[in-house]
């Protein structure tokens, strides 16, 4: 019989009485491997602790409010039969440390995203760049190995005092701010926006103040971290060899051209904008009772400021809508619905509760700020892709290793389509006032996947064939369903493809994925007669749904973009150009 295993915090650093803020399970629930149980958060990192095995909570020990540190026992649960075996007594000891070893252990059973608190516990890494500039590293962050940058919060020439926080790190399941280790003035820095960062890179050169000089040279020791946590400091050369990265991408993008940094547009993963905060920023919206996933971010990405949240404030309290007050929308955006119907269910019949995934939850989201705000229209259009198929299943023949499915060829034609028609490639500011096109042709590609939609991007497609756009899709969709893509694989993506062709249809209406203008909704291809002028022939026809933003795009331009995607994908002469 399963046993009842004990799921605790693991090693979290020195902390002692962190704020559980938030439980996401309740008895009853089935849970993952590495499903997050409750969010912790300090005043620098929030946290998730996840499961440390799959099975059943049988009990839920701790709750919103509660300070818990390493060792605490977050729940109770019944590992899966299967668990049984050696992994369930790999984790169940990660699970159970003794007292003594929890420190030591904990790591190894923790998974990354605990681990990645200790950032907080420990201050970055300081090393004597020369004189009396200091290179600034990241601390140990445990497992992780790049990390998106998703915030820069100083440049060079600022003064910074010890521990003000010199740029946020966020992970699919940590945010974490990386603190100066002393003050200073910041002479050079090292990272930028989109930049994945892991252990030891140098993020900045800070030049440390006259007095504070003496009590920072102690800083590196102080820094080091500890024994158990770094075997060994790294040589000379492997420590230089950890630096050229970030240093390297820094000094490439000022020297000349390259391919622009991979921009971590957090509301494609994160719209629910609960952790797109900084943790002090969340603790300043919690002691005002604002929900931040009702305001609008307006720092880079979307990352909501602490200016941010007075603004919404200030609105809530002009617009006499009380703060949290139901229907209320971010900014202004004015809906002032019904709430949401609460309906006793199990008053008429059996049911059966069942959480939405994390995935669900955050595309949940976007999707409805999207289908919200953003006014669609949706435009038909049928591409006769009777030769493109016979081509294709040509190439699949010849690339047995390949998938070639039509959708390669989609995206082909949506680039040609996207350089004719640059209004389609470019996203609307906030205001609503300013267009900014692009000049690179990243696509979105929806991918459905067991826990929900993730939209994985293409880039510079308009610089691969069509076998190697086969490649990628192939990649991207097995990465996307071993839920293995990172941040950046689903950030910066200009346009976006919703291919239901596989499984069915006629037509759909995809919703727009801001900050996109437009997005194609793909059915599934069905032969048909088709009026040649002389007789009805049998012709291969594809149905495309273009839905767009109507504030960017206008009916007819909708209408030319996709009767162009049908010439495109009807003569493949003209896709292979
Ligand atoms: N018409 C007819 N057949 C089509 C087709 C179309 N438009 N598009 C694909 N097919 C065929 C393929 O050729 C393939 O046939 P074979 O098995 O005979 O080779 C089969 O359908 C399955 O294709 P696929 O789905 O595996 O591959 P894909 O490249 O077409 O799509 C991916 C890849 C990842 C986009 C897809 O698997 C997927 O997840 N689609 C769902 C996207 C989604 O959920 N969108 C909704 C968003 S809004 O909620």
């Amino acid at each position: 019989m399963a046993d009842v295993k004990e799921a605790r915090v693991p090693d979290i650093g020195n902390f002692d009485g962190i704020p559980v803020i938030e439980v996401l399970v309740k008895a009853g629930d089935r849970v993952e491997k590495d499903q997050s149980l409750v969010t912790l958060e300090s005043d620098k990192a929030t946290m998730e602790v996840p499961s440390p095995f799959a099975g059943t909570i049988t009990e839920v020990k701790v709750k919103v409010g509660d300070e818990v540190a390493e060792g605490a026992v977050i729940a109770m649960i019944e590992a899966d039969g299967e668990a049984g075996g050696d992994a369930a007594k790999a984790d169940q000891k990660a699970a159970e440390p003794s007292k003594a070893e929890a420190a030591k252990q904990a790591p190894a059973a923790t998974s990354a995203p605990a681990r990645a608190a200790e950032p907080v516990k420990s201050e970055p890494a300081a090393k004597k760049s020369s004189g009396g500039a200091q290179e600034v590293r990241v601390p140990d962050i445990g497992n992780f190995d790049g990390v998106p940058v998703i915030e820069v919060l100083v440049k060079v020439g600022d003064r910074v005092e010890k521990d003000q926080a010199l740029l946020t790190l966020e992970s699919d399941k940590a945010t974490m701010e990386v603190p100066a280790p002393f003050a200073g003035t910041v002479k050079e820095v090292k990272v930028k926006v989109g930049d994945e960062v892991g252990k030891d890179a140098v993020i900045a050169v800070v030049e440390a103040d006259g007095d504070a000089g003496e009590a920072a040279a102690p800083a590196p020791k102080a820094a080091e971290p500890k024994a158990e946590a770094k075997p060994a400091a790294p040589s000379a050369a492997s420590a230089s060899q950890a630096d050229t990265k970030p240093a390297e991408s820094a000094s490439t993008s000022a020297g000349g051209p390259r391919t622009p940094p991979v921009a971590f547009d957090a509301s494609t993963i994160m719209p629910d904008h609960a952790p797109y905060a900084s943790p002090a920023v969340r603790a300043f919206a919690r002691e005002l009772g604002v929900d931040v996933g009702q305001v609008q971010g307006t720092g880079r990405g979307g990352r909501i400021q602490r200016e941010d949240v007075q603004a919404w404030v200030k609105h809530a309290l002009a617009s006499g809508a009380k703060p949290g007050a139901p229907g209320a929308v971010a900014a202004g955006g004015g809906l002032n619905l019904l709430p949401w119907p609460k309906i006793d269910f199990a008053k008429f019949g059996e049911i059966e509760e069942k959480p939405l995934s994390r995935i669900q939850k955050i595309s949940g989201a976007n999707l409805a700020r999207n289908w919200a705000m953003i006014p669609h229209v949706t435009q038909h259009e049928d591409a006769d892709i009777t030769e493109l198929e016979a081509f294709r299943k040509k190439l699949g023949e010849e690339n047995k290793d390949l998938k070639v499915t039509p959708l390669v060829f989609q995206i082909k034609a949506v680039v040609a389509a996207l350089k004719k028609f640059p209004t389609f490639n470019a996203s609307l500011d906030v205001t609503g006032e300013k267009l900014t096109l692009k000049k690179y042709f990243h696509i979105g590609i929806a991918v459905d996947t067991p826990d929900g939609l993730v939209v994985p991007v293409i880039r510079d497609a308009d610089k691969k064939g069509l076998l190697e756009l086969a490649a990628e899709l192939g990649e991207l969709s097995k990465k996307a369903r071993e839920k293995k893509l990172g941040p950046a694989e689903m950030s910066g993506g200009c346009f976006s493809i919703s291919s239901l062709g596989g499984i069915g249809g006629t037509s759909f209406t995809p919703i727009v994925n801001a900050p996109e203008v437009a997005i194609l909704g793909v059915s599934k291809a069905q032969m048909k007669p088709v009026w040649n002028g002389k007789e009805f022939a049998p012709r291969l026809m594809l149905p495309l749904s273009l839905s767009y933003d109507h504030r960017v795009v206008d009916g007819a331009l909708a209408a030319r973009f996709a009767s162009f995607l049908a010439s495109q994908l009807g003569d493949i002469r003209r896709l292979l150009l």
